[in-house]
């Protein structure tokens, strides 16, 4: 073993340190001796990314192998690594059967072992110069995931077009719901100045696919389409491009009065529809690849196409219309609901849009949320999946830990994303499930697309918790490919990421696994959402009121309804009857509180404290066995890290340390505070194997977090 080398997380999974095992290192060093880069005219679309796939893959094998591979232009002896791409090299394309270039798509990449001319080679090619590039972060990831040279051979192609991260990040480098620093965008520099992150960030990208960002916010400034922004989204552009990139802006609805000087933004206005042809001919000729805009309309105070009475159709068809030649799309957000709350918020979305099916240009993809409310810890899935069959929509997942812990709690996100892809509509038979549905291979789309909410910020590790990286890295890996298993990709990110040696990879993996679950249990079990501290979110809030927030459907009171008959929110037929937008199978599950799943009984149902559970506890004392749950779980996650003392570099091993203990503190404040105050309208003890609250429920409803990151009203 070597000794550890201090780590401060800044080169993420792309740790390209020694191998310390000279036969592994050696069976490599044997299988690539030389890597082939014929002499090829750069693509107009995809330009460098073939000398920068390898460049990576010369670093990569230089700091894995401990070797300088050299680089030439025609295979000279066994082990060369050919890098090609097929629809310009017919030599190349010859070797390769028309199946499996099928198989690779247009971003996929083949590997695979060939014997040319007496020589043993490795072809690693693909249809466009980009599916190289993701070819050989795939073969350094094989070898720094110590996988055998014997199974080098592989096809992979991405199973969604747009793959992208989206940022809420202001022009003044304030993130909203960002817990790791300021935004790594650095507008006040930009263009002149490119922070050398700029590059990192965006190999880290290629490395797991991602393939378009949205520079800014979603509460979106206009100022972002002046000139002047976009000479410095331009810059941002051209760094991105080689690795395959392309740059989204928001669209605030209202920027033709904004900075356009106009009266209205009326779409359906000739004067605002040529402000916008405008706007985007300017846009392209400074930015040819400019993928297109995401928008917020007529949600929580936005512009929108509602203030001049008309639909979200004609807001985003007109937008589409100035972008549909260059290729560029239109992402309009679903996550809309009305100030004056005529209705359950959870069923908005889909009564505002899914009548709407079928009226959108070709280049319009709906955004929808992975559930209905907002990003909780748990929700079912958003009813609109397979509501839309004619509309492609982007699935939206939230990153950053608006609702799960900021940076502090550890919460891998992989099984949450791997809940939603999986879960199954049954709008079209059983099987219709997220995942079909956003890839479009359900509904025959030419498009489809997948959004994260971005955790990146300046912070040196970039997530702030280092283990918040592997939420980035899953999501990535995740949108390439959503039948990847979240415990694979878990394991995949830590051998990359801290170690190969099995000591690690196993218990950590199984600490990673639990710990969205115990997340939900110590915050919001059993379906129970909406209950945080109001405004920043973060620590419990099961009080807050109308008073406290504002507005009914931004209190906790409005979705917990707890009261002395019991607690939950009846989405049945009986209450607000958001269970309509279900598809009949789906329906008439989560109808009968005995065949809803515990985890969303009371997302669907109010029920009696005294109501009778599968495990045959009561519901009060169940909710006591979930939080209490949910505290445990945290300390053994103590336990476990503990135990990786020693096989993890010190400065990484401290700081995790020091975020469980503070999570398990805030565990037990979640915990106690959330049933104390249920226990005023349950009237019952708590049950017997719930610790002792540490204080009173007045003590907790008087705790004032402040200057919590990534609150909006901070900035
Ligand atoms: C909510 C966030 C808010 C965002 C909003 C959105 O609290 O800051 O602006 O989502 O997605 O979860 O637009």
């Amino acid at each position: 073993m070597l000794p550890l080398r201090a780590d401060d997380g800044y080169r993420l999974w792309l740790r390209y340190d020694r191998i310390a095992d000279d036969s592994l290192r050696a069976s490599y060093a044997q299988a690539i001796t030389e890597i082939v880069v014929p002499a090829q005219p750069d693509s107009p679309w995809f330009p460098r990314s073939i000398p920068t796939a390898r460049d990576e893959l010369v670093e990569g094998l230089r700091g894995l192998l401990g070797v300088d591979v050299p680089v030439v232009e025609k295979p000279t002896r066994d082990g060369a690594l050919v890098l090609g791409v097929l629809t310009r090299s017919p030599e190349l394309a010859a070797l390769v059967s028309e199946r499996d270039s099928r198989a690779a798509g247009e971003h996929g990449y083949i590997i695979q072992p060939v014997v040319r001319d007496g020589v043993r080679q490795t072809l690693l090619v693909a249809n466009r110069d980009i599916g190289v590039l993701y070819g050989a972060f795939a073969l350094l990831r094989h070898i720094q995931t110590h996988r055998s040279v014997a199974t080098l051979a592989q096809i992979s192609a991405p199973r969604i077009h747009l793959r992208m991260l989206n940022h809420w990040d202001n022009l003044d480098r304030f993130i909203e719901r960002g817990y790791a620093g300021q935004s790594i965008w650095d507008w006040f520099n930009l263009p002149d100045v490119l922070d050398p992150r700029y590059r990192d960030y965006a190999r880290a990208n290629a490395s797991i696919g991602i393939n378009a960002v949205v520079l800014t916010n979603v509460n979106a400034n206009a100022s972002v389409l002046t000139r002047k922004y976009l000479e410095k989204v331009a810059a941002l552009a051209g760094v991105f491009r080689p690795y395959g990139i392309r740059v989204f802006l928001t669209a605030r609805f209202s920027a033709p009065i904004e900075i356009g000087g106009l009266k209205t933004a009326d779409p359906l206005d000739p004067a605002v529809r040529e402000w916008w042809q405008a706007k985007s001919q300017e846009i392209y000729q400074l930015i040819p690849d400019f993928g297109g805009f995401l928008v917020k309309a007529n949600s929580e105070g936005q512009p929108g196409p509602q203030d001049y009475g008309r639909t979200h159709a004609d807001g985003a068809n007109m937008l589409a219309d100035t972008i549909l030649t260059r290729g560029g799309h239109v992402l309009w957000r679903a996550f809309v609901y009305s100030h004056e709350m005529p209705d359950d918020r959870a069923k908005q979305g889909y009564s505002e849009f899914q009548p709407l099916d079928g009226e959108f240009r070709s280049n319009v993809i709906v955004q929808v949320k992975n559930g209905a409310i907002d990003f909780m810890p748990r929700e079912p899935f958003h009813p609109l999946f397979g509501a839309m069959p004619r509309t492609p929509l982007a699935l939206e997942l939230q990153i950053t830990q608006e609702y799960l812990g900021g940076s502090v709690h550890l919460a891998y996100l992989a099984p949450l994303f791997e809940e939603v892809l999986d879960a199954d509509t049954h709008t079209a038979g059983s099987g219709s499930t997220v995942g079909r549905i956003v890839d479009g291979s359900l509904d025959l789309h030419g498009i489809s697309a997948i959004a994260g909410v971005a955790n990146i910020g300046s912070d040196r590790n970039w997530t702030g918790h280092p283990l918040a990286q592997a939420n980035w890295y899953a999501y990535g890996r995740l949108a390439w490919d959503h039948t990847l298993s979240s415990e694979a990709i878990a394991k995949e990110w830590i051998r990359q990421t801290f170690s190969n040696d099995p000591d690690v990879i196993q218990p950590l993996a199984a600490m990673l696994m639990e710990s969205r679950e115990a997340v939900v249990d110590y915050s919001m079990p059993l379906g129970l959402h909406h209950i945080m501290a109001v405004g920043h979110h973060y620590g419990p809030g099961p009080w807050v009121d109308v008073k406290d927030a504002g507005r009914a459907d931004w209190s906790s009171v409005y979705y917990h309804r707890a009261a002395v008959d019991g607690i939950g929110f009846d989405r049945t037929a009986r209450g607000s009857d958001a269970l309509s937008q279900y598809a009949k199978p789906v329906r008439e599950r989560w109808s009968d509180p005995a065949t809803t799943p515990d985890e969303l009984l009371l997302w669907f149902h109010h029920l009696p404290w005294d109501y009778r559970m599968k495990s045959g506890r009561t519901l009060w004392d169940e909710l006591g066995f979930y939080y209490q749950r949910g505290v445990d779980s945290v300390r053994r996650f103590q336990k476990t890290w503990g135990g990786l003392e020693g096989k993890i570099d010190a400065p990484r091993f401290t700081h995790v340390k020091a975020l469980l203990g503070r999570q398990e503190r805030e565990a037990r404040e979640w915990r106690d505070a959330c049933l104390l105050y249920f226990q005023q309208f349950s009237k019952r003890p708590l049950p017997e194997h719930v610790e002792k609250p540490e204080y009173s429920l007045e003590h907790y409803m008087s705790v004032k977090r402040r200057n919590i990151p990534g609150d909006p009203a901070r900035r």
